[in-house]
């Protein structure tokens, strides 16, 4: 049975509508998580978040069904995952962003992933949420870039950024995220975010190097709909208690906002 549930895609539409921001958990299905999991187990319950996001560049086969396994015994926040190959499907999340590397030249991640994936998404009822992703940065270093032997585009050509996001847009893609690299030095310029926010009328999710309250501010300023964080979590699982609050009550602290 082809799944035809859009409840995330719906929640990410209203971010967007109502101008509330949402924040998102990258979770790293690959390394231990064991500390880190009894830290949010205690946090989640007093500084929301809105989805966690599982997957990596290079997970091991059985790695992404664990984490969830054990993400499920302490939360019932959306997972949602974030894959980097279809051996990190699993029927155990509640939705997948179905990515297309549209910042890339690599048919792998173009189509090849996809078609992969496709009659294990026939038989499993999990919602597809079809996602341009784009990656943008002057280095190389990310292991996304490694994992998917594409190149990023830089930060400074932000009409060729913009015209991939419109791109992605016309092809019936949902969803919008921009990736700086998950560990990258500096998140997305704002300039940038703000260019695609006001041409690409779609849900925006920004990620990649954001460390602070002040970074993820200025990322909801700039227009992204939801913010990403995996790293600096994962070293300081207490930084949640500012994030959420800065993120949470974005609205209501800046009642002028719009794009
Ligand atoms: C998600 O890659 C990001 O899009 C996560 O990046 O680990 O740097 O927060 P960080």
């Amino acid at each position: 049975m082809i799944s035809k549930n859009k409840k995330l895609l719906s929640k990410l539409q209203l971010l967007r509508s109502s101008g509330q921001k949402g924040f998102a958990i990258l979770i790293d299905p690959d390394k231990d998580n064991t500390r880190y999991f009894s830290a949010l187990a205690e946090l989640l319950p007093n500084y929301p978040v809105d989805f966690i996001f599982v997957g990596g560049s290079f997970v091991k086969n059985g790695a992404t069904d664990y984490c969830i396994e054990q993400i499920k015994g302490f939360t019932d926040l959306p997972v949602i995952l974030f894959p980097g190959n279809y051996n990190q499907l699993s029927a155990r999340a509640d939705a997948l962003f179905f990515l297309s590397l549209i910042s890339g030249r690599n048919p792998e991640y173009l189509i090849e992933q996809h078609i992969k994936s496709a009659p294990w998404l026939k038989e499993n009822k999990l919602e597809v949420i079809p996602t341009s992703y784009i990656i943008i940065s002057d280095s190389t270093k990310a292991s996304v870039l490694k994992a998917s032997e594409t190149k990023p585009i830089s930060p400074k050509a932000e009409e060729k950024i913009v015209n991939t996001a419109l791109a992605g847009y016309y092809l019936g893609h949902q969803l919008l995220y921009l990736e700086a690299g998950s560990g990258s030095e500096e998140p997305i310029p704002a300039s940038v975010i703000e260019q695609v926010a006001k041409t690409v009328d779609l849900p925006l999710i920004c990620g990649g190097g954001i460390r602070n309250t002040e970074a993820a501010e200025e990322i909801c300023t700039a227009g992204a709909d939801v913010v990403v964080i995996g790293n600096a979590l994962e070293k300081n699982p207490f930084l949640l208690k500012s994030l959420s609050h800065r993120i949470k009550n974005y609205k209501a602290e800046h009642p002028n906002f719009q794009l």
